[in-house]
């Protein structure tokens, strides 16, 4: 593990002194009303967990008890054994008996400007019919498929499909390029593809069908593509394999039964990067998963039927997963969708959409604020907001500036901020303020969830003091857990099993302060954190040698005021080739033609060779450092060869 990162980001959040109780009118109401409701949860939770999680599992439609609540033996969990439900059934059929019936299910907004709604009862007959028409193609009980569409209504169809009857989905975000869509498929050994003719992002149409058409040469476990028509875009159509998504649903049967599938029966498949080139195939489950996506969904976001609840996370990302499709659905929310970009046509369309649809729950990504806050506040100040009345953010540390902005300007400072901690790998909303009950501190998560032990420790797995840097760890299962890697499960107990003795390694750094609040320092692996992405510094290094000029590439994060880091990459040449600026964009688009244009470089920089240690450890500290621009402090005397370093920070362009 590498040591702990610079102490500097977390002395600038501690300066953060404000505290923001949440607003009485807003406390008034709150399902969890007043930090003494929160104690007693929280109480609860600590005394019996199991306990506290039957009570949440309750709140579901089982077609068969549970007879067990949590069996465990370190690293493997199994939550609600002897219990089957469907996880479609909990997040459809069940609505459909009471006044949910015709309530909006999915408002949808495309990004050229139309907009579709789609009631519960609408919604479910989707999912019935494409259901029907992934067992005509031969789709059975725990086999994968590969979604890979746009952020359209049909997206959260296919994986209600699939949860229908039991397949596995593994959802690829239509930004990956075909090679990660391949390596992906191939993973997870996938039977079917489902894509569209295209997507719209930012004006254009995104070309999916093209990617599946070059993944799939390479992918034999797959033998069929459903294609779905949303932009009317010319496709390569190729007969035997490919399938029109509304054809196969024309002739397929509305009345297929959901499947009452195990407790454990497999979910989904979602690939995450790690700290090797690899990514990591996290497998969830079905009753655990639900029981605690639906419980968060529901508490931290203090979700009422009478709201408008608009997740901006893509389908592709576990927030869109867990926080667009299956909690709130769970729940019987109205979740709003959007297909496109968040400033297309112009910088207000996001305030708009908040406008026109009443939106009145916003959970977005610190990196679109500060994107907003440097657009201007003319373009919220030119909408009504008054709708919303309560705000989220995941995936990144925000820092208190763009906190306060978006609490005054887009929250009108009536609106409660919950800042989510939360991983792929963890399912759900692990640390968390309940918006009625836990007064923020910009910049923090807060404190972990009812029934969640997470802590700040050692190496040891000792606590540290409050102030003092530490690993972020999990103590205790919990439901909405990974179950292991798919395929991997030695790389699942190695890489967070076993880091710590006995607890859940998450891989970022925290430190709590005398309140007990939490403050995450980021990854403390080679993971890096753009926009909101996961990265692994491995696979963007990977891509760069496969460019036949290059030698030896190093990819580190560098801080970034908009992205949060953004990814700078050092370069050594194979010999014969020099140097350009044009050599500088073709890797650019390289790296993103081989993983998908998140992962394209912000910078590259050229290098006669790279620092190293005596054992050739690239030096990456260094290069961080060098790349953030500071004179490069601590320990350099392992250091091969210090002329290195001195070329690398002159290369500054
Ligand atoms: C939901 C998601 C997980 C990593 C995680 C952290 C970082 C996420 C916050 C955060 C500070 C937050 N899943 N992270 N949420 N850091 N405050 N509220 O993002 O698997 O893609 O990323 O993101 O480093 O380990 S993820």
């Amino acid at each position: 593990m590498d040591p702990l990162p610079a102490e500097k980001s977390i002395d600038v959040l501690l300066k953060e002194k404000r505290r923001y109780p949440p607003p009485a009118a807003f406390v008034k109401a709150a399902r969890v009303s007043g930090p003494a409701a929160r104690a007693r949860l929280q109480a609860r939770g600590a005394k019996a967990p199991e306990k506290f999680w039957e009570d949440a599992a309750r709140e579901l439609s089982w077609d068969k008890p549970w007879r067990r609540v949590l069996e465990w033996k370190v690293p493997h969990a199994r939550w609600f054994s002897g219990g089957k439900l469907n996880v479609a059934a909990n997040c459809l059929d069940r609505h459909l008996d009471g006044p949910r019936r015709h309530k909006a299910a999915i408002i949808w907004e495309g990004e050229p400007g139309e907009t579709r709604t789609l009631t519960y009862l609408q919604l479910h007959r989707e999912v019935c019919l494409f259901a029907s028409a992934l067992k005509d193609l031969g789709v059975a009980k725990g086999d994968r498929v590969a979604i890979y569409l746009p952020m359209v209504p049909e997206a959260a169809i296919a994986m209600l499909a699939c949860a229908r009857i039991g397949a596995v989905h593994g959802v690829v975000f239509g930004g990956f390029s075909a090679e990660s869509l391949r390596d992906r498929i191939n993973d997870a050994g996938a039977k079917v593809v489902i894509t569209a003719d295209g997507g719209w992002r930012k004006g254009a149409v995104v070309r999916l069908k093209d990617a599946v058409d070059e993944a799939v040469k390479s992918a034999p476990s797959v033998t069929a593509v459903v294609v779905l028509k949303r932009t009317n875009t010319d496709v390569a159509i190729h007969e035997g394999r490919d399938h029109w998504w509304h054809r196969l649903t024309a002739k397929a049967s509305a009345d297929g039964p959901a499947e009452p599938l195990d407790s454990e029966h497999p979910l989904f498949i979602l690939y995450t990067s790690g700290s090797t080139g690899k990514p990591k195939g996290v497998l969830h489950t079905t009753a655990g998963y639900l029981v605690q996506t639906a419980w968060t969904t529901k508490n931290v976001f203090d979700l009422r039927d009478t709201d408008v609840y608009w997740c901006t996370a893509d389908v592709g990302w576990v927030t869109g997963h867990s926080y667009v499709v299956y909690g709130p659905l769970a729940c019987g929310a109205t979740v709003l969708m959007y297909e496109g970009a968040p400033m297309q046509p112009r910088p207000d369309r996001f305030w708009e959409i908040v406008e026109r649809h009443r939106v009145s729950v916003l959970y977005t990504a610190p990196t679109a604020i500060r994107a907003f806050m440097k657009a201007g506040d003319e373009h919220p100040r030119g909408r009504d907001l008054s709708s919303l009345r309560l705000l989220g953010t995941v995936g990144e540390p925000i820092n208190p500036e763009a906190w306060r902005w978006y609490r005054d300007v887009i929250g009108g400072g009536r609106c409660p901020i919950v800042d989510t901690w939360w991983q792929t790998e963890t399912g759900a909303i692990l640390i968390s303020p309940l918006p009625g009950a836990t007064p923020a501190k910009p910049g923090s998560a807060t404190l972990p969830l009812p029934g969640v032990d997470a802590d700040v420790v050692d190496k040891a797995g000792k606590p540290v003091p409050p102030g003092s840097g530490g690993y972020l760890v999990v103590r205790r299962p919990w439901p909405a857990m990974l179950r292991t890697i798919w395929g991997d499960d030695e790389r699942y107990q190695a890489q967070y099993w076993s880091q710590i003795p006995g607890m859940y390694f998450t891989g970022d750094g925290a430190r709590k302060d005398k309140d007990g609040y939490f403050w995450i320092l980021g990854r403390i692996d080679d993971v890096l954190n753009v926009a909101g992405h996961r990265l692994s510094t491995m696979e963007i290094e990977s891509a760069l040698v496969g460019h036949p000029a290059v030698a030896e590439a190093a990819a580190v994060g560098r801080p970034d005021e908009l992205l949060g880091q953004a990814v700078a990459a050092f370069v050594t040449l194979k010999g014969g080739r020099l140097p350009s600026p044009e050599l500088k964009e073709e890797l650019r688009e390289h790296v993103a033609k081989a993983i998908g244009a998140i992962a394209r470089p912000s910078e590259i920089r050229f290098a006669d060779a790279l620092p190293k240690t005596r054992s050739g450890k690239i030096m990456r500290r260094l290069l961080r450092e060098v790349a953030a621009g500071r004179a490069v402090q601590g320990d350099v005397t392992t250091l091969e060869d210090l002329t290195v370093l001195a070329a690398l920070q002159k290369d500054e362009e």
